[in-house]
């Protein structure tokens, strides 16, 4: 029997963890290092830290051994960095998260081993500032270890794209490099491994890949402002320009955009260019419109209570949804934390409700949301609210809705005698 290849995935996370399983399913010995004890000993006893079905499923079929140790690295022929890659409060790339990964690979180097991030970074980051760190430590590409970049596209709550079947692109400093990364993903991953031809542009993929969703967003969502004025509803324009099979690809306005890629990933390219010359505005202005939304959507509830002779000070208002995204508990850059602070600035009572972050909930559960507010923001489609009968609302004498993600019915609320507005319809 050949010996097995042993793999170390640092970081276990929504990245990480789904990796780490799918390389031990592949018949890899694994390592999962993290530094969060809570989180290793929750995996040790096979409970899932994080809300995945692909992790739920094979969670406990596979065998990883978690640790703290980072000594296990020098056990391993391949160290796979998955750690986050968040922007700090001025939007800039924080990279110590991946600073703090390479340097304890740097302590414990197996001589030949193959480094793989698969975290976001921006172009430059593998030949900048992780290879120096190894280069400091005495080691040379190459010669001592290889160093390679395959960004991960993990989808948070989707039920088809998942580690094992997602194509990916990879690019290393070296040939030999790059064979290895690709022979590698191409054992864990049933889906094509695309070669680059560097390492520079193969960390400029993700980037692009998220920038594009980013500024496609920021389209429609300056379009439902302009069509809020003009008395159009922009969802059904984007519906029946989607009818049109090629060259139009839909997006949708929304109270605003989360998640830990689509509202962060622009910010380092837009930073990596400022910092040799270039200014990407049309990113900028993006990133403007979209950071907008948020406050757009208060004050269309402001200035539909208004309308009521009613002001947003003291009156209840029901925030339905907290988590970024629907049907997933994941609190990161989500729109309701500004849509909140600009209604304690207006001097609301503020009930909020989330069927997957109850501890960020101030009720206990929705009817007692509905009872207690006069007014509603829908700010995530979860399943559960789409499925409200509008009858619940008018039992409990809602008087307006702001649907931030216009997925309820509107002329059903609206024959409730309730005052309806969605963004951009
Ligand atoms: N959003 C809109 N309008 C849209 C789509 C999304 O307002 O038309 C909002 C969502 O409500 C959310 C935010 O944008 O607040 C991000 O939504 P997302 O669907 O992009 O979800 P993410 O953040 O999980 O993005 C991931 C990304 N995956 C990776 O980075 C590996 C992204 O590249 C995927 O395109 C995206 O999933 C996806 O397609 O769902």
């Amino acid at each position: 029997m050949a010996k097995k290849q042993t793999v170390c995935v640092i970081g276990l996370g929504y990245v990480g963890l789904p990796l780490a399983v799918q390389c031990a399913l592949r018949g890899f010995r694994v390592f999962g290092l993290d530094t969060d004890r809570g989180k290793i000993n929750k995996i040790k006893a096979g409970a899932a830290p994080i809300g995945d079905k692909f992790l739920a499923e094979n969670l406990t079929r596979a065998k990883i051994e978690a640790t703290t140790d980072a000594k296990v690295i020098k056990k391993s022929e391949i160290a796979i960095i998955c750690v986050p890659t968040p922007v700090d409060k001025t939007y800039y790339p924080d990279l110590n998260p991946i600073k703090k990964a390479a340097i304890s690979i740097a302590k414990n180097l197996k001589k030949g081993q193959l480094i793989i991030v698969e975290s976001t970074i921006n172009p430059g980051v593998c030949e900048e500032v992780i290879e120096p760190i190894f280069a400091k430590a005495g080691y040379k590409i190459g010669r001592d270890y290889q160093l390679s970049h395959c960004p991960e596209r993990i989808n948070p709550g989707d039920e088809k794209w998942n580690v094992a079947n997602i194509p990916r692109v990879a690019g290393s400093f070296t040939k030999k490099g790059l064979a290895m990364t690709i022979k590698f993903y191409k054992k864990i991953i049933d889906a094509e491994i695309y070669p680059m031809k560097s390492i520079r542009e193969a960390e400029a993929v993700k980037i692009v890949e998220n920038s594009f969703r980013d500024i496609n967003i920021a389209f429609v969502n300056e379009l439902a402002k302009s069509f809020d004025q003009l008395g159009i509803d922009v969802v059904d324009v984007i519906k029946g320009a989607s009818t049109k099979p090629f060259a139009f690809m839909p997006h949708w306005p929304s109270c605003g955009v989360g998640g830990h890629c689509i509202p962060v990933d622009p910010y380092y390219l837009i930073e990596r260019a400022k910092a040799n010359g270039f200014d990407h505005e049309f990113l900028k202005i993006a990133r403007k419109i979209n950071n907008s939304m948020p406050e757009y959507t208060v004050e269309l509830l402001r200035c539909y209570l208004n309308r009521e002779k009613m002001a947003l000070k003291d009156t209840a208002v029901g925030i339905l949804g907290i988590s970024y995204k629907a049907n997933v508990a994941d609190l990161r850059e989500s729109p309701v934390i500004k849509i909140k602070k600009f209604l304690e600035k207006y001097g609301a009572n503020i009930f909020m409700f989330d069927p997957y972050i109850s501890n960020m909930s101030n009720v206990k559960n929705l009817e007692e949301l509905l009872k207690k507010s006069t007014v509603i923001i829908l700010a995530t489609d979860h399943d559960e609210f789409k499925k409200i009968d509008p009858k619940d609302f008018k039992k409990n004498k809602i008087k307006i809705i702001i649907d931030g993600k216009n997925c309820l019915n509107k002329e059903e609320i609206k024959k409730c005698g309730i005052i309806y507005k969605g963004i951009g319809r």
